[in-house]
């Protein structure tokens, strides 16, 4: 809700643009099937901006090295990548994913490059080798050094190519983030692909009325130690049949209830994400969004839609000058959390021309267990003369923030200024 204030000092907010899509698994698939599934999200009616896909391998099924045809499926449909190298095999295995990769950069140039978000090296390896990853017999993973090994070489074969500027980052789930022993991981990775099942936490109070909780307090959590860099959501999503998992049922109501409140926040709040998964059928758990091309659910987000706490804090330093018009922006996100931005002080002197920008704090306080990076700006106007520079620190405790207020004619001394989105 906008308050009168913010209408009054002339507050906007804008929707902001992030990837979002799906996940493709490259098992029984070849060109029709990808390019198919891409045309299907690009349709689906609600998520039609779903043009974005997430793959496990570089490697086209059935073939040693050979790049995976959703490449090609991806430049005739003009839907993104996040590119995967899968990472819980022996170096002789590996290898076949930087030679697909090469390949692919080699083959399909620039219509190629343009398409790739990023590049993941892995996906869940040490979820794999956790304690829980074991217990739950998931298979093979693999070790952070050898990880982070792979993640070099990516970087190596990239180097120097349409590519080279590409994120690289890896995939796994928060409990392996929160695990100091994976922290080399973390610090060798310029994103962090997140996947988080509520559904699977059956160790917490997995209700569907609870997974949004459990989904951001997750999130929170990978988020204190990221170090900073950008957090993708991988894999996320909700089984619309199958068993029970402790308290989380398997319902197209419940499926429908987790979008709309985790993936209409994420959307909300300008994060990258992928969700699990377009289609599904003859799975159990069958965690697709569609069936014939038809959403299951509801999958439109409205600019209130997605889960917000109530209790957060948010606090960001500006700059703002005195006796001219400053605007300050709060890091990412839209939606239906509250911010508030209090105790706005300047000081200096008035009238010192162009130049006489004075410092301000502003603090402030949102709803929800969510975060936002820094480097949102603040500009300054004075006397004519406008600059732009970068917030210093912004740190959100919360869901779905976004604050731009525009303060003219600061007067001499003190302004505290609130304003409530
Ligand atoms: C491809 O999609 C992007 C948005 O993701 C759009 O800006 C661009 O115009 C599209 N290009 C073509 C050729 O359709
Ligand atoms: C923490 O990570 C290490 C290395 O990935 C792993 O061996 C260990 O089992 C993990 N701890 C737990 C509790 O899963
Ligand atoms: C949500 O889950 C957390 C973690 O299991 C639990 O502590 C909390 O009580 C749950 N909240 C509700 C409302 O069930
Ligand atoms: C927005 O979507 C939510 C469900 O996510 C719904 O409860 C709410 O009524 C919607 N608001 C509007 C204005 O349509
Ligand atoms: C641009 C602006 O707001 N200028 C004001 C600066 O302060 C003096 C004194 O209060 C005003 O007269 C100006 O209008």
């Amino acid at each position: 809700m906008k308050s009168s204030i913010l209408a009054v000092l002339g507050g906007a907010s804008t929707a902001l643009a992030a990837v979002r899509g799906f996940n493709y698994a490259s098992q029984g698939q070849s060109y029709d099937g990808f390019a198919s599934q891409f045309n299907t999200a690009a349709s689906l009616a609600g998520a039609d901006d779903f043009t974005s896909a997430r793959l496990y391998t570089m490697i086209q099924e059935g073939t040693t090295n050979t790049p995976i045809d959703a490449i090609q499926a991806a430049i005739d449909t003009n839907t993104t990548l996040l590119l995967g190298l899968w990472a819980s095999v022996d170096q002789s295995s590996f290898d076949n994913e930087i030679t697909a990769l090469k390949s692919a950069i080699s083959q399909y140039g620039s219509s190629f490059a343009e398409l790739v978000v990023g590049i993941s090296v892995g996906s869940e390896d040490l979820y794999r080798i956790s304690e829980t990853g074991i217990a739950a017999g998931s298979g093979v993973g693999q070790s952070p050094d050898v990880l982070v090994d792979y993640i070099g070489q990516v970087r190596s074969a990239i180097k120097g190519t349409s590519l080279g500027s590409k994120p690289v980052g890896h995939v796994d789930t928060w409990n392996v983030y929160v695990n100091g022993s994976n922290s080399d991981v973390i610090s060798n990775c310029d994103f962090l692909g997140l996947d988080e099942y509520p559904y699977y936490q059956t160790t917490d109070v997995n209700t569907i009325g609870n997974s949004s909780f459990l989904f951001f307090q997750a999130y929170d959590r990978v988020q204190a130690v990221s170090g900073g860099k950008p957090i993708w959501i991988t894999e996320a999503g909700w089984p619309v049949s199958g068993p029970t998992s402790n308290l989380a049922v398997a319902s197209v109501d419940d499926a429908e209830t987790f979008w709309q409140g985790v993936a209409c926040a994420l959307e909300n709040r300008g994060i990258n994400f992928w969700w699990y998964i377009l289609n599904d059928e003859g799975s159990s758990p069958s965690f697709g969004v569609s069936s014939g091309g038809k959403p299951l659910y509801n999958l439109a987000c409205n600019a209130t839609a997605g889960y917000t706490s109530t209790s957060s804090s948010a606090s960001s330093t500006a700059t703002a000058s005195k006796n001219g018009t400053a605007t300050a922006s709060h890091g990412s996100g839209s939606g239906s959390s509250s911010v508030t931005l209090t105790t706005v002080t300047a000081s200096g002197a008035v009238g010192a021309g162009p130049s006489a920008a004075v410092p301000a704090t502003a603090t402030g306080s949102s709803g929800a267990g969510a975060t936002g990076a820094a480097g949102a700006t603040a500009t300054q106007t004075q006397g004519g003369a406008t600059g732009t520079a970068p917030v210093a620190t912004s740190t959100y405790t919360g869901a779905a923030i976004r604050s731009e207020g525009s303060m003219a004619g600061l007067a001499i001394g003190a302004l505290v200024a609130a304003l409530v989105l």
